[in-house]
């Protein structure tokens, strides 16, 4: 295949891929859209949920839990310090400012989903409810992406999570 294939078919992937990501999600000032997660590999015990989560409202927000009926919900951080990657759980929540929105994405804010029950498969749609302090719970359908979808960085792979201690 040549370079220029190669682009087209990208294109045409995320093309194929908008209408699912551009669900909306709400309750009270809170939307949330562009939900998406990654398929685990056979075995591993955690998986990471991605979403964007707007206030709309005038004082600010915190996203403080979830549950899901197939693992457990919790809010993590990924940062790189000092070249070493690390990742911690929110245990106090996620802030949203007033009129601001928060993006989780790969390497940074995440849902993790732990102790998972049942493996997380590319093509199927997850449904986790988020506490929000304010707002209440919002059910959000994150659609399975594949294992390698959008992976910013090496390192970043559901593997190396098996170990971490939650
Ligand atoms: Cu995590």
């Amino acid at each position: 295949m040549t370079r220029r294939t190669v682009f087209a078919l990208a294109l045409a992937l995320c093309a194929a891929a908008a209408p699912a990501l551009a669900q909306e999600f709400k309750a009270g000032d809170i939307a949330i859209d562009k939900a998406w997660s990654r398929a685990t590999p056979k075995g591993a015990d955690a998986g990471a949920g991605y979403l964007t989560i707007h206030n709309n409202g005038a004082t600010p927000e915190r996203l403080v839990g979830g549950s899901a009926d197939f693992g457990a919900v919790e809010i993590h951080q990924m940062k790189t310090e000092n070249g070493v990657m690390t990742m911690r759980e929110l245990k106090d929540g996620l802030n949203i400012p007033a009129h601001s929105a928060i993006r989780l994405a790969p390497g940074g804010y995440h849902i993790m989903f732990t102790h998972l029950t049942r493996p997380l498969e590319k093509g199927a749609k997850v449904t986790a409810t988020l506490s929000f302090e304010h707002s209440g719970s919002i059910a959000v359908d994150f659609p399975v992406e594949a294992v390698g979808a959008s992976a910013p960085m090496k390192g970043d792979d559901m593997g190396g999570m098996k170990g971490m201690k939650m």
